[in-house]
């Protein structure tokens, strides 16, 4: 593969790696990205998945987001595929500072990641939105499949968790379009990526702003492009190893 030898001598001499992903980090576990042909985009729904993954839609239309939500991306079982366990393995041995994601998965942290910056949130945390009380990814995913079976899908609530102090909606820690995201954790991505030596790009159409515009603060002669489709930012790449992410890092 292409670029394959150059990147495995880049990484072995390097003790200040730093990894930007996004949904294609993960397809190889199962969770479909966006964009690619098996994407969410080419799928029919109601509503195009930019709108459904809105806070307007989500405030508005609750049951219609619970309902795409547990189909698509509340996804029980998936596994950190060989990419999420070599970046995690390059951080205990001291050769990468963070891993920085687009991803709402909690995929990396179940490979052992510690420093793991989530541009997007996690599915993994969710709030009552009346009184603030904190659920994990199993209880949602248990109330929105009891909410499912008991109520009739015409019901505003179908499918909608609730609550068990106040009655209150669950929402997600998830950044939806319209929401902005965290100022520490972009401080915090801002500086890992200027300090840098080498800044890994993987599985990202790097379409998605503000969160694609990140790696401009890039200031090193590394910087690593490793996805399966060509990206709008691919002419700034000092390296491009096309091919599925999992299989690359497997071999690196
Ligand atoms: P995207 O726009 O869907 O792009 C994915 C990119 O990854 C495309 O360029 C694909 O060609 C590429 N790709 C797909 N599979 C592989 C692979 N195995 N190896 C290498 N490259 C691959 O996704 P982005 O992350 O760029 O878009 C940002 C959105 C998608 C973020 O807001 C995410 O929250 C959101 N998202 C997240 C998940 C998740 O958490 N797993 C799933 C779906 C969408």
């Amino acid at each position: 593969m292409e670029g394959l030898e150059t990147l495995k001598q880049w990484v072995e001499e390097s003790n200040n790696i730093v990894f930007f992903g996004g949904a294609g980090v993960s397809t190889e576990s199962g969770i479909p990205d966006f964009r690619s042909v098996d994407g969410l985009y080419h799928q029919k729904y109601d509503y195009p998945p930019e709108t459904i993954l809105s806070h307007t839609f989500f405030m508005r239309k609750t049951s219609e987001f619970y309902k795409f939500y547990a189909d698509k991306l509340l996804l029980e079982g998936a596994k950190p595929n060989a990419a999420h366990l070599k970046l995690a393995e390059w951080e205990r041995m001291g050769k990468l500072k963070a891993v920085i994601t687009q991803n709402i998965d909690g995929l990396h942290q179940m490979a052992g990641s510690k420093e793991v910056l989530e541009l997007h949130g996690s599915v993994q945390r969710n709030n009552c939105m009346k009184c603030g009380a904190f659920y994990d990814f199993h209880t949602v995913k248990e109330k929105v499949e009891r909410s499912g079976a008991e109520l009739d899908a015409k019901d505003p609530d179908y499918m909608v968790p609730k609550c068990d102090k106040c009655g209150g909606t669950i929402k997600p820690d998830v950044v939806l379009y319209e929401e902005g995201l965290d100022d520490d954790v972009i401080t915090k991505s801002v500086n890992y990526i200027a300090n840098a030596d080498i800044l890994i790009i993987g599985g990202t159409s790097l379409v998605v702003y503000p969160a694609a515009g990140l790696i401009d603060y890039y200031r090193g002669k590394k910087l690593v492009l490793v996805n399966l489709s060509a990206t709008p930012q691919d002419s700034r790449a000092d390296l491009i190893v096309r091919g599925k992410i999992g299989e690359v890092f497997s071999q690196l």
